[in-house]
């Protein structure tokens, strides 16, 4: 059975290139049943609401659903955009869920997923923040504001934060930390470490031990398969030109 791996698409309206691109993808999945694992910040904005979905993610839900129904496995993994899965994802579409990240047996292989947001484990004030959008009471009290200003909410913080990022991303060194946080996971018995987040494909293996990184789905569209122990960094084939997408990123 083939497993794909994917991050990062940050999905905002189904009109954009991206996404119709990633429903394409998966459209191409119903072929033959295979395990699904979704890295984060899948979505540019999600939460676990109990009985409301954002409308413009429903033709990605029903995809999902499809797959599901035609034997698919979909294991999701939450990143810094998408958070609190909820009864949708865990009970009406039945993936697994892991919140933080997961260390399972495929193939022979030992493989840590997580999202990446988490890897620079010196940065204390991210790490705050993102315990502070997760405790119950915040979630408590964001979820008495109405979906739609919500949604809106988010967007406003989104792009706030894509600015900053892009001041931040100069100083970064990904490989460092992904060589960093791999090596960590390694001595607890991993031998391939996947993340997204850093929109940055990037597979560095050794005999032993494999570190990589997912790149994203809003421009790259690069995507993992593993096959019988085997993994592989690709792309999507896209025949259409890239156009920009309908909001600025
Ligand atoms: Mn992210």
């Amino acid at each position: 059975m083939k497993r794909y791996f994917l991050a990062d698409a940050h999905l905002k309206d189904p009109r954009d290139l991206n996404y119709r691109h990633l429903l394409g993808f998966l459209r191409s999945l119903e072929e033959e049943p295979c395990e699904l694992f979704l890295l984060g910040d899948i979505f540019e904005f999600w939460m676990g609401y109990r009985h409301t979905l954002f409308a413009v993610y429903v033709p990605l839900l029903e995809q999902l659903r499809r797959l599901r129904e035609q034997g698919t496995e979909i294991v999701f993994v939450e990143g810094n955009h998408d958070f609190r899965m909820g009864p949708y994802f865990t009970k009406t579409l039945g993936c697994t869920v892991f919140p933080r990240e997961g260390l399972l047996e495929r193939d022979g292989r030992r493989i840590h997923i997580s999202h990446g947001d988490l890897v620079d484990e010196e940065d204390f004030p991210y790490r705050l923040l993102r315990a502070f959008l997760r405790c119950a009471p915040f979630y408590a009290a964001f979820s008495v504001f109405p979906p739609d200003w919500a949604w809106e909410i988010a967007r406003w913080a989104g792009r706030r934060s894509r600015k900053k990022r892009a001041a931040r991303e100069k100083r970064w060194d990904p490989e460092n930390l992904l060589r960093r946080h791999a090596r960590r996971r390694f001595a607890q018995g991993a031998d391939l470490v996947i993340t997204g987040h850093f929109h940055f494909p990037w597979l560095e293996e050794s005999e032993e031990e494999t570190i990589l990184a997912l790149g994203d789905w809003i421009s790259q569209f690069s995507y993992a398969i593993l096959d019988e122990g085997k993994i592989t960094l690709t792309s999507y084939p896209t025949e259409e030109e890239n156009r920009p997408l309908s909001n600025s990123y």
